[in-house]
């Protein structure tokens, strides 16, 4: 079995910018700055003859490459018991349109359709038990963040291989995207 995603990897320098903002917040686990991305769809656990159908199926997307700007950050949860820190992404109908295709194409060879509605994000901390008022400190401190743009011209089926040092993420193949 495979544990996989799809997502679009990160410029060394947004990697860099995004590795910056990090700290302040205790009992946050920051991801480690190699494995920063944006998560288009997460697929899980398949076997490999279904990963093989599902690396065809996502050769077959079609989208135009487009410039991507990260602004803001913020927090999943509730303010009580926030579980992830992020950081934002900048309107881009480009990139809503890439994730449905990449959607549509999974949803073809046979995955149950994601229910969730997008929300694009970068993961930049998992927390446990961090005290609120740090986290509003670090959203109030890091609200005018902003990073790029950076071109888009590839989407990257990565698999994440679970350890006790936490996830390694490993870039299996690439997907071109149109450049005019
Ligand atoms: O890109 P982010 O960090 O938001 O949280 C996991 C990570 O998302 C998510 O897939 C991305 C790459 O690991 N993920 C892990 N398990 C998941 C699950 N069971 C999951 N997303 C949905 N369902």
């Amino acid at each position: 079995m495979l544990r996989l995603f799809v997502a679009i990897a990160l410029t060394e320098e947004a990697r860099q910018r995004l590795a910056g903002l990090a700290g302040g917040v205790p009992g946050a686990r920051w991801t480690e700055p190699e494995n920063l991305h944006l998560t288009l769809r997460f697929i899980g656990e398949v076997p490999e003859d279904q990963a093989m159908d599902i690396d065809t199926a996502l050769t077959e997307v079609r989208a135009p490459a487009f410039p991507l700007t990260l602004d803001g950050v913020g927090v999943y949860g509730s303010a009580r018991k926030a579980r992830v820190l992020w950081a934002g992404v900048e309107r881009n109908e480009a990139l809503a349109h890439l994730q449905a295709k990449v959607e549509s194409a999974l949803v073809r060879c046979g995955l149950p359709a994601e229910e969730r509605k997008f929300s694009p994000h970068v993961t930049l901390a998992r927390l446990k038990d961090a005290p609120a008022d740090r986290i509003g400190r670090f959203l109030s401190d890091r609200g005018l963040f902003r990073a790029g743009p950076m071109p888009v011209e590839h989407v990257t089926l990565y698999r994440s291989h679970l350890g006790n040092g936490g996830a390694v993420y490993e870039a299996l193949r690439e997907y071109p995207l149109d450049t005019a």
